[in-house]
């Protein structure tokens, strides 16, 4: 058999869990007017999917620090990153999370225990004997290594078939153990860390649907026959084809009528401007209307790390703006500082923040017309200033809708008539450029308002 490359229990070696639960009060003391700590008032946390490889980002790891009170490894607890050959536990990268984590005070969600997808490939040959054996021994490797530091894992993830029927999905645990190797993987994982809670995690459940009824009747059985279950964890991406279903508070308080925690782990929701913020609201007003909804956790800090990026899902734009998004959320969780409050850690100006995006509306041999969209963040805005850069070669002849000033080919543009936006509205300028030889686009900087 080869060797084990863990230490046995970080907690008990490092004596880390203590650290930072001191670190945890002084957390939420200093922090008044961050999703955190308003999370934190009423009695939840407020987490986000975290990558290891950006945390040497410091605008990345700024926002997470400041923001959230725990944490989710977005891949580095998956079956691949941790046991890529068997018996071989390697976790130097939710390592790097968890020590992160738990310098800043926060909580960690473990993620994923037992899960179809992202296995390494020695484990679908397995024969039945031996894929149990190998289950069992990976919740055991995975559970032992945090034992005591992750307050809640996801033990089985997405077992369940999507579409009209509510049957298990096929993967290798299910065609080869069975409808049992759930309450298996449950059983193994109560003995392997007595503290964590214990949690089935899904998505396309967030409504009363066949799946989520396969899910609730799991559940129900689960806690009929003492096998040990604690929380259910809705995975909550959402987007147009998939929108927060009407029946959402619903869901979550009948599968929390079963006597379960339940939460929300993976929460994105596609769109922009007050209509994603809109269902962002809706989202935490569902959790917080149930009481046993005992968190939140959006699927990643900045939309340009998002899984689904273009869809521009989350709280902070590429530049780590708050989006208008962020300010519903805080102002639904009875934040009492949201962006525009003097005082507010993430907008230390005076509140007002924009984005600026640029298309190509016209194109000819010789020059194209150009367009820049000014979108206001969280807070009414009544001037903005956006600067574009040029290439070299090209010169612009004419310019609407905004006011140039020039050094070089960087051209910074403020307002003309349409400094004042609403929170979430959007103006655009236009402007006419020769190409002089260079087709290329030019590029639009940081956008600042007032
Ligand atoms: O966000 C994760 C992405 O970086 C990975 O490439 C992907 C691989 O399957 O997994 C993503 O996270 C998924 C999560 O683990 C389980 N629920 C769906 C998430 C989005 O795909």
């Amino acid at each position: 058999m080869s060797m084990i490359v863990r230490r046995l229990s970080r907690a008990a070696t490092a004596g880390l869990v203590a650290a930072a639960a001191l670190t945890a009060a002084a957390h939420s003391a200093e922090a008044a007017d961050t999703l955190g700590s308003a999370a934190a008032g009423q009695g939840r946390y407020f987490g986000t999917a975290v990558a290891a490889s950006h945390l040497g980002e410091s605008d990345y790891a700024a926002t997470l620090d400041r923001e959230f009170s725990s944490v989710t490894p977005e891949n580095e607890m998956k079956w691949d990153a941790t046991e890529p050959s068997r018996g071989s536990f390697t976790f130097t990268s939710a390592d790097r999370i968890v020590d992160h984590a738990q310098s800043q005070g926060m909580d960690v969600r473990g993620h994923t225990l037992v899960w179809h997808s992202q296995l390494p490939s020695w484990v679908s040959p397995l024969g039945a004997q031996d894929l149990r054996t190998a289950m069992n021994a990976h919740i055991n490797g995975l559970m032992g290594h945090y034992k005591g530091e992750i307050h809640s894992w996801d033990v089985v993830n997405e077992a369940f078939q999507d579409g009209g029927s509510g049957t298990r999905r096929s993967s290798p645990f299910q065609d080869k153990l069975g409808d049992g190797f759930i309450e298996e993987a449950f059983r193994t994982a109560r003995a392997a860390d007595p503290a964590a809670k214990l949690c089935y995690n899904d998505y396309n459940t967030d409504g009363v649907n066949a799946k989520s009824n396969a899910v609730y009747d799991m559940v129900k059985d689960f806690k009929s026959r003492g096998v040990p279950i604690d929380c259910v964890g809705f995975q909550s991406h959402f987007n147009s084809n998939s929108p927060v279903p009407s029946d959402y508070r619903h869901n979550l308080q009948r599968f929390a009528d079963l006597g379960v925690d339940v939460q929300i782990t993976e929460l994105d929701i596609e769109g922009s401007g007050s209509a994603q913020a809109a269902d962002y609201t809706k989202v935490v007003e569902a959790c917080l209307a149930v009481s046993r909804c005992t968190g939140m956790t959006v699927w990643g800090v900045t939309d340009k790390y998002s899984w689904r990026s273009g869809g521009t899902p989350l709280l902070f734009d590429g530049d780590y703006n708050e989006k208008p998004a962020y300010g519903a959320v805080l102002s639904a969780l009875g934040g009492s500082g949201g962006p525009g409050d003097p005082g507010d850690p993430g907008d230390p100006g005076d509140g007002a923040s924009c984005t600026a995006t640029y298309t190509r509306t016209a194109d000819w041999s010789s020059g194209y017309n150009g367009q820049v969209t000014i979108t206001a963040g969280a807070e009414p805005i009544s001037s903005w200033t956006a600067t574009v850069t040029l290439p070299a070669q090209q010169s612009v002849s004419s310019l609407w809708n905004g006011t140039p000033t020039w050094s070089g080919n960087v051209m910074t543009v403020r307002p003309s008539w349409n400094g004042t936006l609403a929170a979430g509205a959007s103006t655009s300028f236009g402007f006419t450029a020769a190409k002089n030889g260079s087709d290329a686009a030019p590029t639009v900087g940081t956008c600042t308002a007032s």
